[in-house]
């Protein structure tokens, strides 16, 4: 392949944007963020002007549908869920240059704006269309509100997208479909939509996926099938109140179609960028402007990158289409698909906790990138790539040559004056195969590339084993350093190609060697080389350890979690409700706790066998004298607490008014027995 950039060529690179509808699985890092953060950080490596562009999808009904579940607004679990996303790409190194979000203004205007466009350009039609109506629910159902038969391959599908073998749909094409909400069997009525008329823009899209000449076969053989089964205008307005308002008389109290303003948003997040550093969006995306933009997405946005944002673009005709569609596969978890309710998988919440250093994770991670085929996670795998090749192969080279240079020369080494031809050999390694793994890179075959860095590695640890240093450095000092300056100079490269891999690491690594990570200073020798203290970069797991990890990583957070609710509309289930244990109790004893304006210790009986001691902060209210005797109402079962190193066992039933600063204590009606469970 002939690579068709230069240095300080423009490139932007976007990774798909999260519903922030749940929180990411090791799935959805391979299957994006962590190749475009890679693919990125080695564009800029190599001198290309490039920037990685992010941010959260949370419009449509996958954010609506899981916050309704939840009983919290789609406003609300949206900020709570981007801050989640945002640090576990963060802790993971995954570097974008602006992580935004489209309900943002910006993105509203920029969507606006982009749609007028188009419609000025006469793609948009209006036509009836037949959708779904619950009568139980009394409401249309958009997209994911109904599912249904995927008329293409007969597993379920949603109303605009069948997840197995991703064909777009019209939700009238599913066959015996059912409200998600009720299971009532929709009636279909007619209903006014704006549609992209995609049938008009089917020959341009043709042609430019046809003529690209770097997309995987794969992406493009899928696009070029769905082109050939004919494209049908697609509807991209839904009768919705979450979303983008749709700027046209008739339509405003509809919105937009999720996927029409989500891949809007790469533009808006750039423009956030270039707002915050005083540049222009515009280099970036503007037809002309020689950019080239490359999509990391999963297999399943395929036709939405290829066919739908294809024809958007073409259709609003200002701006550069795609360089390039990188479509990955699958990932999936020992023999299993991931899946967050059954427990399967990585789940990336636990990541920070786990004991192990984002670099290691990353590493294992990119060696299942999906980018030819689907993959899998196995553990065994993971151990023993973090222990024969991370750790013997990588960690134990920097460490063995920093720490012998650091014993026997002290002062370091210089550069010696002449090199033998092995010498050179290993040090222009780095050199000479640069380009190969950047061309590598450049076609989206990651792992390949991290497989040729590996053999480097592996040929400097040989040099190292093979020279002999221990016994040189007694025999011939001279030839011992330069021995260690070859491999010193040789790793110094060789971290500068690990650095879009293992950033934290080799940013290490090149603070002690100080330099700065470039093209260019791959092959150049350093004029003397010095350690200060050896550093120990990766660490062996055993199979305990990897016990204790799997246990740490494969329990998931439920979203309702992170709200600490559950049920619809901020309801409790009555089990929830039943997991608490309210008793009856008599209060046999009352004291004052010294030092404490507010406390009184209570002792309560709730048979003859069973008493409690509870602290509660009534004093203020009650003396006492006024307390003993009396039948009050209690949890038993909340967990104990020590307050004023005394162990609460439980808590008090009480009405408090803060307005007027009155307490009453729950007594029951009538007389009953002590230790009775309130139901
Ligand atoms: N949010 C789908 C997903 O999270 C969707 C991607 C949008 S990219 C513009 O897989
Ligand atoms: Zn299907």
């Amino acid at each position: 392949m002939k690579l068709d950039v230069k240095k300080g060529d423009r490139v932007l690179v976007t990774c798909a944007l999260p519903y922030v509808n749940n929180i990411p699985h090791i799935g959805n890092i391979v299957g994006s963020h962590l190749p475009g953060d890679i693919f990125t950080r080695f564009c800029r490596l190599y001198g290309l002007d490039a920037i990685y562009i992010g941010g959260s999808d949370e419009h449509g009904t996958p954010i609506v549908v899981a916050a309704e579940k939840i009983g919290v607004t789609p406003k609300k679990l949206s900020t709570k869920l981007y801050r989640v996303h945002k640090e576990i790409y963060n802790w993971l190194n995954i570097k974008y240059d602006n992580f935004s979000r489209t309900s943002r203004k910006i993105h509203t205007e920029t969507t606006q704006h982009f749609f007028k466009k188009i419609f000025r350009n006469g793609f948009i039609s209006e036509e009836e269309m037949l959708l779904p109506y619950c009568p139980k629910c009394e409401r249309t159902l958009p997209d994911r509100y109904v599912e249904g038969t995927c008329p293409v391959c007969g597993s379920i599908a949603r109303g605009d997208q069948c997840e197995k073998c991703s064909t777009l749909l019209n939700p009238s094409e599913l066959r015996e479909p059912y409200c998600i909400v009720c299971h009532s069997t929709p009636v279909f009525k007619k209903f006014k939509h704006l549609f992209l008329d995609l049938d008009k823009l089917s020959p341009k899209i043709k042609e430019w996926i046809k003529n690209n000449k770097i997309m995987k076969e794969s992406v493009k053989n899928l696009a070029l099938g769905w082109i050939k089964e004919g494209l049908k205008p697609r509807s991209i307005t839904r009768d919705m109140k979450w979303g983008i308002p749709v700027p046209l008389k008739g339509y405003k109290k509809k919105v937009f179609y999720v996927w029409f303003d989500a891949p809007i948003g790469y533009i808006s997040s750039t423009k956030e960028w270039a707002k915050k550093n005083s540049k222009d969006w515009r280099n970036y995306w503007k037809k002309g402007k020689k950019v080239k933009i490359i999509h990391f997405i999963g297999k399943d946005n395929i036709p939405f990158h290829t066919i739908w944002w294809g024809g958007m673009l073409l259709a609003n005709g200002t701006y550069e289409l795609p360089y390039n569609v990188a479509g990955l596969q699958f990932c999936n978890y020992e023999g299993q698909k991931i899946s967050k309710s059954k427990g399967v998988g990585v789940f990336c919440e636990n990541l920070s906790r786990s004991g192990v250093s984002s670099d290691t994770w990353r590493y294992y991670l990119t060696h299942i990138i999906p980018e030819n085929k689907d993959t899998e996670w196995k553990w065994k795998e993971f151990q023993d790539r973090v222990n024969n090749e991370l750790v013997a192969n990588i960690g134990n080279l920097f460490y063995r040559l920093m720490s012998f240079i650091n014993k026997n020369f002290k002062q370091g080494i210089k550069k010696p004056t002449k090199f033998e031809k092995k010498d050179e050999k290993i040090l222009s390694l780095c050199e000479r195969k640069k380009e190969k793994i950047f061309e590598k890179i450049w076609e989206i075959n990651i792992r390949d590339a991290l497989q040729e860095i590996l053999s480097i590695s592996s040929s400097i640890n040989k040099y190292f084993q093979d020279s002999e240093p221990w016994k040189l450095i007694k025999e011939n000092k001279k030839e011992c350093e330069k021995k260690l300056y070859v491999c010193a100079n040789a790793c110094k490269d060789l971290s500068i190609l690990l650095y879009p891999y293992l950033p934290e690491t080799m940013k290490k690594i090149h603070k002690i060697l100080s330099i700065t990570p470039t093209w260019d200073e791959i092959g150049r020798k350093l004029k003397s080389v010095k350690f200060e203290k050896p550093e120990i970069l990766f660490k062996k797991i055993d199979d305990n350890e990897i016990k204790k990890i799997k246990e740490k990583v494969e329990k998931s957070k439920t979203i309702e979690e992170y709200f600490g609710k559950r049920g619809r509309d901020g309801m409790i289930t009555f089990d929830d409700f039943a997991k608490m244990d309210l008793r009856i109790g008599r209060i046999i004893e009352a004291e004052e706790i010294k030092g404490s304006d507010k406390l009184i210790k209570l002792t309560i009986e709730l048979n003859e066998n069973e008493k409690r001691t509870i602290v509660a902060g009534i004093k203020k209210y009650y003396s006492p004298k006024d307390l003993k005797n009396k039948q009050i109402v209690f949890i038993k079962n909340l967990e104990p607490r020590r307050i004023m190193g005394i162990e609460s066992q439980g808590m008090l039933l009480a009405a408090f008014d803060k307005s007027k600063d009155k307490l009453s204590l729950i007594i029951p009606d009538k007389k009953v027995e002590n230790g009775i469970k309130l139901s």
